[in-house]
C-alpha cells in the first residue's frame, strides 16, 4: 500500500528523531539565555521587502513597494514565555509578537505538523522556511533571540528537560492536531488526536505542577467546544437554577469531532488541575482564524507564515480567499448557514499577549472566548465575491455536499466581552483584509495545487483504516 501512514508509528519515529534533536537544545537554550540585546529595545526595525518576481502580478508589486516595519519594545520586562507549537499558524505569528514586546520566547515543537501535510501531499500556499531559518532570521533583523526546543511534549522526558532549562514563567499551548477533518479521516487518526492532545496537555500540566507551579499556563481552547446550541454562549461557565437550587457550572459542550472532543477533554482536565493543584490556567476559546500577515511575520519573506488551502488543514475565509485566486469556485459546505466566530491572525497574538498579562487567579481556571465577529459561510463566500470583483477576479460559489455531520442553519450567540475589557482592540474584517489576503493569494498562486480543494473525506465515512493512494486522500 505505497504512501500509506500509520499515525503511532510516526509518533514514535518522530520521538526518536527528536530524543537526538532535543540534545543540541541546551546550546540553543544557552544562547538565547544571554537574553534580549538592550540596544534592540525601543527600536524601529525596517527592511526592504523582497523584488517582484512576477511582473504579471498586481499584488507582487503592491507588496514589493512596501518597506515592511516592525515595533520592538520592552513592554514584556524580559518574562520567559514557551510557546508549545511555535512552527505553527497561530504559533509561529504569536512567538515573534512577544518577541518584538520584549518577553524572553523559547519555542517548542517536534515539527509534525509538517510531516502530515508531506504525508498527504499537501503544503502551505505560502513557502515557508525551516524553523531554524526563521529563528535566525528574526534574529538577524531584531538583535532578538527566540529559543528552540524540538521535541514532543508527549516524552515527559524530553519535556521535562526541556522545562528545568527555561523555567517558564508563562506557557501558551498551541501543540496539538489541529484539524477536525484530521481527525474523522479514520480510526487511527482519531485516536492519534486524542491522544496527542490529551496527553500532551497533561503532561504539561504535570510540568508546571513540578517544576513551576506559579507558570501561568494559557490554553488555546476553541469555540467549536459549545457546538451550536439554541441558546446564548457564555465564556466557559453557565449560571444554572435547577429545582430550586442555583450553581455556576462549566457551560455544557458538544464537541463535532474527534478533534472538538479533544479540546472538550482537556478543558475538563485542566479544570481539575486548577482546582486540585492551585494551577493558574487560562483556557481561550479560540474561533476560526483568517490571514497570514502580523507586523512581525510580514518583514521578511524568510518569517512568511503558513497559509492552508487544502480540505483538511484550511480553514473557512483562508480557504475561500485562496480558491478565488486560483479561479476555483468558492466551496460553501451544504446550505452555508453554519455560522461560527472568527478573528484575524493580527488579534490572535494580541490575545494571547492580553491573556498572559492578566493570569488567572490560583484554582479556578478562567475562560475567554477569542473571536471578534460572528459570521455565517455564506457571509464570507460573499464577501470574497464583492471584494474579487475589482482585483479582475469572476468569483464563483458552489454549494458541495457537506463532508461534516453539522446544523447548516441554526441559533447563534456567543459572548466575547472579557478580552475586549481587558483592551482587545480587533480588526475587524472589512473589504481591505479580504483584498490584502486575494493579493497574497494572487502572489503564491501558483503554488496551489487545484486538485487538493475539494473535500477529502467526509465524518460519516470515517472508518477503521483508509487507504492512501499517492499522495491524495482517496474518498471512501
Ligand atoms: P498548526 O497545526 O499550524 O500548529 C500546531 C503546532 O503544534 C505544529 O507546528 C505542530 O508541529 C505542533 N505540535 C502538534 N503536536 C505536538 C506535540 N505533541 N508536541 C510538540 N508540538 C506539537 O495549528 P494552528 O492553526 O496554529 O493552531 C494552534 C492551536 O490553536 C491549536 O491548539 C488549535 O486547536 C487552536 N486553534 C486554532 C484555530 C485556527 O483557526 N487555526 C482556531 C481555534 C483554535
Ligand atoms: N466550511 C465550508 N467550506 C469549506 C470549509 C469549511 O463551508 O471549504 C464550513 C464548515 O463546514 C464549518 C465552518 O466552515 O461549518 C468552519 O470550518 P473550518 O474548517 O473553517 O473550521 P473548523 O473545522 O471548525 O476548525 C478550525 C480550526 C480548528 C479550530 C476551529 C475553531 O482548524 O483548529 O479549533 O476552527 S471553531 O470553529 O470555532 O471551533
Amino acid at each position: 500500500m505505497r504512501g500509506s501512514v500509520s499515525a503511532k508509528p510516526v509518533a514514535r519515529q518522530q520521538q526518536r528523531a527528536h530524543a537526538k534533536m532535543s540534545a543540541a537544545a541546551p546550546r540553543a537554550s544557552q544562547a538565547r539565555a544571554m537574553g534580549v540585546g538592550a540596544a534592540s529595545l525601543g527600536s524601529r526595525v525596517q527592511v526592504a521587502s523582497r523584488v517582484a518576481s512576477s511582473p504579471s502580478s498586481v499584488a507582487t508589486k503592491a507588496v514589493a513597494t512596501e518597506k515592511p516595519s516592525v515595533t520592538l519594545n520592552a513592554s514584556g520586562k524580559g518574562k520567559k514565555v514557551l510557546v508549545i507549537g511555535g512552527d505553527g499558524y497561530c504559533g509561529w505569528a504569536t512567538a515573534l509578537h512577544l518577541s518584538a514586546q520584549g518577553y524572553e520566547v523559547a519555542i517548542m515543537d517536534n515539527l509534525v505538523r509538517r510531516l502530515w501535510d508531506q504525508q498527504l501531499g499537501y503544503d502551505s500556499l505560502t513557502p515557508i522556511a525551516s524553523i531554524q531559518k526563521r529563528v535566525a532570521k528574526w534574529k538577524e533583523l531584531t538583535g532578538r533571540e527566540i529559543g528552540l526546543y524540538i521535541g514532543d511534549i508527549c516524552d515527559f522526558e524530553f519535556l521535562t528537560e526541556a522545562w528545568k532549562q527555561f523555567m517558564p514563567e508563562a506557557v501558551v499551548h498551541f501543540g496539538e492536531q489541529r484539524s477536525a477533518p484530521y481527525s474523522m479521516l479514520d480510526r487511527e487518526r482519531a485516536v492519534f488526536t486524542q491522544v496527542n492532545n490529551v496527553s500532551g496537555t497533561i503532561n504539561v500540566l504535570y510540568a508546571i505542577k513540578e517544576f513551576s507551579p506559579d507558570c501561568h499556563m494559557v490554553k488555546l481552547g476553541t469555540m467549536g467546544e459549545y457546538g451550536t446550541p439554541n441558546i446564548d454562549i457564555e465564556e466557559g461557565y453557565l449560571d444554572v437554577e435547577h429545582n430550586g437550587r442555583k450553581d455556576t457550572l462549566p457551560y455544557p459542550k458538544q464537541g463535532n469531532s474527534f478533534y472538538h472532543l479533544s479540546k472538550i477533554h482537556d478543558s475538563t482536565n485542566m479544570i481539575f488541575a486548577a482546582k486540585t493543584w492551585k494551577l493558574r490556567i487560562t483556557d481561550l476559546n479560540q474561533g476560526v482564524v483568517y490571514g497570514v500577515k502580523t507586523e512581525e511575520t510580514a518583514l521578511d519573506e524568510t518569517l512568511i507564515n503558513r497559509l492552508d488551502y487544502d480540505s483538511v488543514f484550511g480553514t473557512a475565509l483562508n480557504r475561500f480567499v485562496i480558491q478565488a485566486a486560483v479561479d476555483h469556485p468558492i466551496t460553501v459546505y451544504g446550505k452555508g448557514g453554519q455560522t461560527r466566530g472568527f478573528l484575524d491572525i493580527r488579534d490572535t497574538v494580541r490575545c494571547i499577549r492580553l491573556a498572559i498579562d492578566n493570569p488567572a487567579d490560583v484554582g479556578a481556571m478562567k475562560v475567554m472566548n477569542q473571536f471578534t465577529e460572528l459570521f455565517s459561510v455564506n457571509e464570507l463566500a460573499g464577501l470574497v465575491k464583492k471584494v474579487g470583483a475589482p482585483l479582475g477576479l469572476d468569483v464563483k460559489i458552489t454549494s458541495v455536499p457537506n463532508p461534516r455531520i453539522e446544523a447548516e442553519e441554526h441559533y447563534y450567540n456567543a459572548k466575547n466581552s472579557k478580552l475586549l475589557d481587558l483592551g482587545l482592540e480587533p480588526h475587524y474584517l472589512g473589504d481591505a483584509l479580504v483584498d490584502s489576503l486575494l493579493k497574497v493569494a494572487m502572489e503564491y498562486k501558483d503554488r496551489c495545487d487545484h486538485e487538493l480543494i475539494l473535500p477529502a473525506n467526509n465524518w460519516g465515512g470515517s472508518g477503521v483504516s483508509r487507504h492512501f493512494v499517492g499522495q491524495k486522500v482517496a474518498s471512501a
